[in-house]
């Protein structure tokens, strides 16, 4: 099956597209890195390879593509799990092949998104490294507590904050005598924004990758940047009766926390800062699961969009057509005047479209993106109608033991 992906927006909202910057109308390409297509035959896909496809997202008419992180890292996490964030794990290649990647992108008018990880690193981050050792400043990096202590004596965790992924939010550490917060995986321990030293270090970052020519961020799980420092045990959901579920308590103190939005607009700051000094446009958009409203604040806090997960959610296989315009109305009756929407059907952490859909349905989801205002997009694969495949756990390479078998939706083998 291959789509059509000649379709191009001429106007929005009755303004000329060329009266738009480059952003607003784009057509996005997430690139899972690992798998699009490995350029030396070792199994794993690599830079090089990006940089080989590129024609491919010339042809497919896509304005902007957006890799999923490269940095250095165990891979705990995918890649989500970054032990420095200015670096390029070998697996993928070199900085002279991220550099490489830029100029031929730029060469051929394509724009290029990094992914943006700033609420955890991995726990092998010459940070943390340094903050289990009590190192001034690393020792105030990471979200340290000393614990609970009951009342016949013993140590408890702080609280019954849980993680993302399942059970305890805080794992001891001899070392500091202390719990680490870590809102995924314990190898992704959180880190502390509360600290101005941290807030700078990360803002570097941008302007580290803004100077290798990048041109812009996609910033990952932003509702879980900021932790209420009363550290609070959050109260029961009551939509499920297993207390290791993460959906087990009502997160009040560990998501969404009005700092986010602080923290979100200083970024915004530096990138504006940036461009204006550069004379050049560079865009930021954020990743959260939230509500419509907590979605639409990011707008209003220096977001250019927060992703659009709405058809993700809420589009089931037998949706009818009214169902697919309340969706799409929700967004558009939400979003801030002015503002540009975005539409996004799937992603790394989802199954194919193909696979959630009926195969026609699959196709026309995608070509629905493209026609919608303001900005497609196509997680790669899509474009050609990839599906799922089973792969066993002894075939996978992943060391997370919470994996006992996975599908894999990043299987591109273009
Ligand atoms: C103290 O109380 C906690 C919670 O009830 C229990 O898990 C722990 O084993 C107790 N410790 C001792 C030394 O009795
Ligand atoms: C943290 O939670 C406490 C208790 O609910 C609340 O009074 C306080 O305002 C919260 N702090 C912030 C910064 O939101
Ligand atoms: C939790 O358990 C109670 C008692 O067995 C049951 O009534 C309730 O439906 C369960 N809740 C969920 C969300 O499964
Ligand atoms: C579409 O589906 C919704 C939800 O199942 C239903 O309430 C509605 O009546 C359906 N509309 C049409 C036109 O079939
Ligand atoms: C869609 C997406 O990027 N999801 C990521 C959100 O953040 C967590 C933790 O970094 C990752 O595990 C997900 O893959
Ligand atoms: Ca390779
Ligand atoms: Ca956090």
């Amino acid at each position: 099956m291959k789509l059509l992906f000649t379709l191009g927006l001429l106007t929005f909202a009755g303004i000329p597209v060329n009266c738009l910057e480059w952003w607003q109308s784009m057509s996005l390409y997430q690139i899972y890195p690992r798998s699009f297509k490995d350029s030396d035959g070792d199994g794993v896909g690599d830079l090089k390879g990006i940089e080989e496809k590129l024609p491919h997202l010339v042809n497919l008419g896509v304005d902007a593509f957006w890799i999923s992180p490269t940095y250095p890292s165990p891979m705990i996490d995918f890649g989500y799990d970054i032990s420095d964030f200015k670096g390029v794990d070998p697996m993928f290649g070199t900085m002279e092949d991220f550099e490489n990647l830029i100029k031929t992108a730029q060469k051929l008018s394509l724009k290029v998104i990094m992914d943006y990880v700033p609420n955890h690193t991995s726990d092998q981050h010459e940070w943390f490294q340094k903050s289990l050792k009590n190192i001034a400043p690393y020792n105030d990096f990471y979200v340290w507590h000393p614990g609970k202590k009951l009342s016949n004596g013993t140590m408890a965790k702080p609280n019954n904050w849980l993680s993302v992924f399942g059970g305890p939010a805080w794992t001891w550490r001899d070392e500091r005598q202390a719990y680490y917060l870590h809102q995924f995986d314990s190898a992704q321990p959180d880190l502390n924004f509360h600290n101005e030293k941290l807030v700078q270090e990360m803002k570097d970052v941008l302007v580290f990758w803004l100077d290798k020519g990048v041109n812009g961020f996609r910033v990952d799980a932003i509702p879980h940047l900021f932790e209420n420092t009363s550290y609070l045990d959050e109260p029961l959901s009551g939509n499920t009766n297993d207390s290791d579920n993460y959906a087990y308590f009502d997160h009040i103190y560990t998501t969404n926390q009005h700092e986010n939005y602080e923290m979100v607009q200083q970024w915004r700051d530096v990138i504006d800062a940036y461009d204006a000094a550069n004379g050049v446009t560079s865009v930021m958009m954020t990743e959260a699961y939230a509500s419509p409203e907590l979605i639409m604040k990011y707008y209003d806090y220096g977001s250019h969009f927060p992703f659009n997960f709405f058809l993700i959610e809420n589009l089931g296989k037998d949706s009818n057509a009214s169902e697919y315009k309340n969706i799409i109305d929700t967004w558009m009756n939400n979003m801030p005047a002015g503002c540009t929407a975005n539409w996004v059907a799937g992603n790394h952490d989802r199954r194919r479209l193909v696979s959630r859909f009926d195969e026609n349905i699959a196709q026309a989801i995608s070509v629905m993106l493209l026609l919608l205002p303001g900005v497609s997009v196509t997680y790669n694969g899509e474009e050609i109608g990839m599906e799922d495949t089973w792969i066993s756990y002894e075939e996978t390479h992943i060391y997370n033991t919470l994996y006992t078998g996975t599908f894999v939706y990043d299987n591109s083998i273009i």
